[in-house]
Order: structure tokens, then C-alpha cells, then sequence
């Protein structure tokens, strides 16, 4: 193992910010926290509350049983749903075996349930940029699935149809690729002139932002760690991002001890970030085991302040308050350094 002056010099690492934690992702971790608390284990949890392994491991641990299937709750129990959202089909199955619901669904993914509606309602037919079998895709397709096509990748345009060209609109998914989303609807403009746009962004400002960072360094980094799960669609654009603007190599990694010596041979800038579902902690431990390594300089790389904060579910404002605790919106800070403690998930 390369350590020592003689060996770190000109080695750093460029940190990117923001990363980590987003405002829907803290407000759905804190729910499934708020709620072992309040109601004691089990607390049922609808599919991964975000995707990562690390904070569904440590919730499990804490008490939190994760379902695949509504149908797979007790009836009564309590159920929350995930930050990536559910259709009004699921909403329906739980209200058919009595399940108290807590909706944990992300409200910058509501904005666009919302969307899906209100142009289903005026009989438009919608374009909905996505990956096919994502849970946010088949929850926002699921609020009007007879005016809804899925639209994969910019080659998928070519067998978009749609019943009048002249009413079509498209949307997309929070997490996506910006530029590639961007070359997409490019696509079906050409095909389909008078398509609408979104009244408002769909891709959220935290996959925007962490896409821009990653741009900012990339052509700097010989090495891009991204921290975030296999099944993280935000996270595993990171890496793709980092690529195509010349990071010469560049890896997703759930946690420090999948990181190979050998992906630093001749690499003197490693860049690092991670994905809107990924607590800062993970972070650490890679920074720690680049450190160890001989890239001890670290300097951040900074894209955009992030302030944005949502209020907890409903459901838990109201049980916090009846138990006498304080309803506080939950708090981001990518900048924290986390207590170290092994099951944290800050
Ligand atoms: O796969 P993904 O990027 O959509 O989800 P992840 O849980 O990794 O990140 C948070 C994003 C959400 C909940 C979708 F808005
Ligand atoms: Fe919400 Fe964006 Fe975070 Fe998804 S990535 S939970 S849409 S803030």
C-alpha cells in the first residue's frame, strides 16, 4: 500500500457538493425514525423507504419490516409508503385491509402525480420520461395509465405514438440524466412539434445539482467514486455523468471495503460524491480509506447551497405533537460530520 510524503505528493481528492442526503430523502428516513419511536416496532415499510442498502439495513435493525406488496401488511397495521411514491391503485389496496397509512412519498414527487392528473383530466396525452419498472415511474404512471406512455431513452423515441400530436405533453422522473433527458424530449419535439413542456422542472434540484457538481470536477479526476446502491437511479447517473465529461474512470459504491487498490493505480485526482439516498457517514468512511492511501488533501468542489426543508407526513406531526415533542421540519447539513457511530444515518 503506496503511503508516506514521497508517495501522496500531488495526490488529492475533489469532494463534491452538494451530495448525499436531499430534502425528500432526510423527511422519509426521519418518518420511519419518528415512527419506530412513536409506535415501537414492527413499523411496515412499502419497498425500500429510499434506495440504500445502508439505511434500510440500519432501519431493519432498528425495527422496521420492508414489504414488497401492500398485501404482505397485516391488516390494521401501520404502513408507510416510499419516498419514490405509489399509485392510487396502492392507496386502494391498503384502504381494503384497513392499513393506517403514513405516505412518506417525497412532495417534489407529488408535484408531479399532480401533473399526470391535471393533463389526464384535459385528455392530453402524456410522454413520461422514465426507466421502466422503477418504482417512481410505476407510481406516477399509475395516476392515469390510459393517457400515459413511457418513454425510455432518446432511441425509444422512434416508437412513441400518440392519439393527436397536437395535445401531448411530457414529464419525467425526478432522478433522471439531465442532458439525456434533455436529448430525449429533443427527440419528440422534432417528431411531435407542438409538445408541451412541464409547467415546472420534473428532474429535482437535487439530482440537478449533483449532476452539475460532478460536472464541474470530472474532467479534473483521473477516478470518480460515486457512494450510493446498485438500484439508486440518481446515484448511478452520477457515475455516467462523471464519464462523459472525463473522468477517466469512475465506480458506484454501497461502502469503503468495495473500493480496489487497484483502481488507483496511476491516479493522482480521485473525485467523490454521492447520491441523494446516501448518509454522509458512508462518505467518510471512503474518505478515510483514500486518506489511508496517501490522498489526504481534500478540497470541496461547490456546485450550489442547498436550504430546502419539508415538513414530516402529516400523520407524525400530529402523533409528535399529542406525545409532546416538537414537530421540527427536518434538517439537511451536507456539511455535517457525522458522530461515527456504526448505525448512523446522518
Ligand atoms: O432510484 P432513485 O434515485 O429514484 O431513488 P433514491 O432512493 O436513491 O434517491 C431518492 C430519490 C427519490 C425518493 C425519488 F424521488
Ligand atoms: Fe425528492 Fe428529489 Fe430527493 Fe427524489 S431526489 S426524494 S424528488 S428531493
Amino acid at each position: 500500500m503506496p503511503s508516506g510524503d514521497e508517495t501522496s505528493r500531488g495526490r488529492r481528492v475533489l469532494l463534491a457538493a452538494p451530495r448525499g442526503y436531499c430534502a425528500g430523502v432526510d423527511r422519509a428516513v426521519v418518518t420511519v425514525e419518528k415512527a419506530l419511536e412513536l409506535y415501537g416496532p414492527p413499523v411496515y415499510v412499502r419497498k425500500e423507504i429510499v434506495h440504500n442498502k445502508h439505511v434500510v439495513r440500519t432501519l431493519e435493525r432498528r425495527g422496521a419490516i420492508f414489504v414488497d406488496q401492500t398485501g404482505e401488511v397485516p391488516e390494521g397495521a401501520r404502513v408507510i409508503f416510499s419516498a419514490h411514491g405509489v399509485s392510487p391503485a396502492v392507496h386502494a389496496e391498503a384502504k381494503a385491509l384497513s392499513l393506517q397509512t403514513i405516505d412518506a412519498t417525497c412532495p417534489l414527487v407529488t408535484k408531479v402525480h399532480r401533473e399526470a392528473v391535471r393533463f389526464a383530466d384535459q385528455d392530453y396525452d402524456i410522454l413520461l420520461v422514465g426507466h421502466e419498472g422503477h418504482e417512481e415511474v410505476e407510481g406516477t404512471a399509475g395516476e392515469a395509465p390510459e393517457h400515459i406512455t413511457l418513454v425510455e431513452s432518446p432511441a425509444d423515441v422512434d416508437h412513441v405514438e400518440v392519439r393527436d400530436p397536437e395535445k401531448v405533453v411530457w414529464l419525467s422522473q425526478t432522478t433522471l440524466s439531465v442532458d439525456e433527458t434533455m436529448e430525449t424530449v429533443r427527440r419528440l419535439r422534432e417528431k411531435f412539434p407542438l409538445l408541451q413542456d412541464p409547467p415546472s422542472d420534473d428532474i429535482c434540484y437535487a439530482t440537478q445539482n449533483r449532476q452539475v457538481a460532478v460536472k464541474q470536477m470530472a474532467s479534473d479526476c483521473d477516478l470518480m467514486i460515486v457512494v450510493g446502491s446498485q438500484n439508486s437511479s440518481n446515484s448511478k447517473r452520477l457515475v455516467e455523468v462523471a464519464l462523459e465529461y472525463g473522468s477517466r474512470d469512475g465506480h458506484l459504491v454501497d461502502y469503503a471495503d468495495e473500493l480496489e487498490e487497484g483502481w488507483l493505480e496511476g491516479v493522482t485526482t480521485v473525485g467523490v460524491t454521492s447520491g441523494a439516498s446516501v448518509p454522509e457517514i458512508l462518505v467518510r468512511d471512503v474518505l478515510d480509506w483514500l486518506a489511508e492511501r496517501g490522498y489526504q488533501d481534500v478540497s470541496a468542489v461547490t456546485a450550489a447551497e442547498e436550504t430546502l426543508l419539508f415538513s414530516l407526513p402529516t400523520e407524525i406531526r400530529r402523533d409528535l405533537k399529542a406525545a409532546g415533542q416538537e414537530a421540527t421540519k427536518v434538517q439537511h447539513d451536507p456539511g455535517s460530520i457525522p458522530s461515527g457511530r456504526e448505525d448512523s444515518l446522518r
